[in-house]
């Protein structure tokens, strides 16, 4: 068996001696244009070129949970095309977004900013059942979010394409609850894949109806840059219907240094880390399920192509 590791962005290295420590007997190597066919790729955000080179590849593993970049490309009819499961990525999504919401719920900003100036300030306690969350995507990494919140007791309200119950969410589902869902939150975290259905689905629209319409909705977007519409952010946070934002991706990664998001004081903007690859546990889960292709067996993580995710 052949393996070609394709990493845009990533050290090669540490990957390919770690899937043949995996894999024994399995030939892994770094691609180079003219390489020999593969049976199957470990990839980042592979060039079209990589592909056209590869057409009898039977599985395509994304070393990231997010395959949008990968599904931009005209890929083997034959592959499958499989995603991270979790893999060490959720603990840190729950940690990401639990800091993000209790430092606004509990302003601590406000306090970071007193005491840069030495002031000993007091606010006034705010109530939890006035800060309902809601998750958009409940899949492997929003409903280990939803859960981690709903343990600090916050209202918690979740929003899928397919019908769910979870214990302790308000669920909620397709095109005809989205608005419902809106309403009833006030900190919006975004944890949805980017497919053609959920392209820039955080608009002015959507933003204006967190929090019932009412001022101080919030918004955590830690999914991809894309499903924001970024002109309409600021506007909202200027007259005071949104009250900030805490933003890990971006249209344009790594944030031009001329973005008006950098400076203003209302967004919080961290360089798309939010749950970064765990390179060990992602090679023991990809060599685990090349295993089980191998042997005929399902995966779980198979991309469906119509669908985008
Ligand atoms: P999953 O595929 O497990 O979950 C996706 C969820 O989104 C599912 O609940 C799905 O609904 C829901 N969904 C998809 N399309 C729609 C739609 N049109 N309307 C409503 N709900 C929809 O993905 P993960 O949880 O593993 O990852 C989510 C995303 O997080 C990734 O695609 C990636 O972009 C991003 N990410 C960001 C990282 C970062 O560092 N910032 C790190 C890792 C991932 P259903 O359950 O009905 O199928
Ligand atoms: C991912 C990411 O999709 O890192 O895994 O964004």
């Amino acid at each position: 068996m052949r393996i070609t590791v394709c990493l845009t962005d990533n050290r090669p290295d540490a990957w390919i001696e770690g899937l043949r420590a995996a894999l024994p007997g399995a030939e892994v190597e770094n691609w180079k244009p003219g390489a020999q066919q593969a049976d199957h790729a470990v990839v980042w955000a592979p060039p079209q070129s990589f592909i056209d080179e590869q057409p009898a590849l039977r599985g395509i593993f994304n070393i990231g949970a997010g395959v949008d970049a990968l599904l931009k490309l005209r890929l083997p009819p034959q592959a499958k095309v499989v995603r991270l499961d979790d893999a060490g990525m959720s603990v840190q999504m729950a940690e990401y977004v639990c800091h993000a919401l209790i430092r606004h719920f509990r302003e601590f900003d406000i306090y970071e900013a007193d005491a840069s100036e030495g002031r000993w300030s007091f606010r006034k306690p705010r109530e939890r059942e006035d800060f309902a969350v809601g998750v958009m995507g409940l899949g492997v990494l929003g409903e280990r979010v939803a859960r981690a919140v709903a343990q600090f007791e916050f209202p918690v309200n979740g929003w899928s394409r397919s019908p769910k119950a979870v214990e302790g969410l308000r669920c909620f589902a397709g095109e005809a609850e989205f608005d419902a869902f809106l309403g009833a939150t006030r900190v919006l975290v975004n944890l949805l894949p980017l497919t053609e259905a959920t392209r820039g689905v955080l608009n002015r629209r959507t933003l204006s109806r967190l929090n019932g319409g009412e001022p101080g909705g919030y918004l955590i977007n830690v999914a991809r840059g894309a499903h924001l519409v970024e002109p309409d952010l600021i506007p909202l946070l200027d007259s005071g219907q949104l009250a900030g934002a805490t933003l890990d991706v971006f249209e344009v990664e790594p944030l031009p240094a001329e973005h008006p998001f950098w400076r203003h004081p209302r967004i919080t903007v961290t360089p798309h880390g939010s749950a970064r690859t765990v390179r060990e546990a992602s090679i023991a889960q990809i060599a685990a399920k090349i295993r089980a292709v191998e042997r005929g067996e399902r995966v779980a993580g198979v991309v469906d192509p119509l669908r985008g995710y």
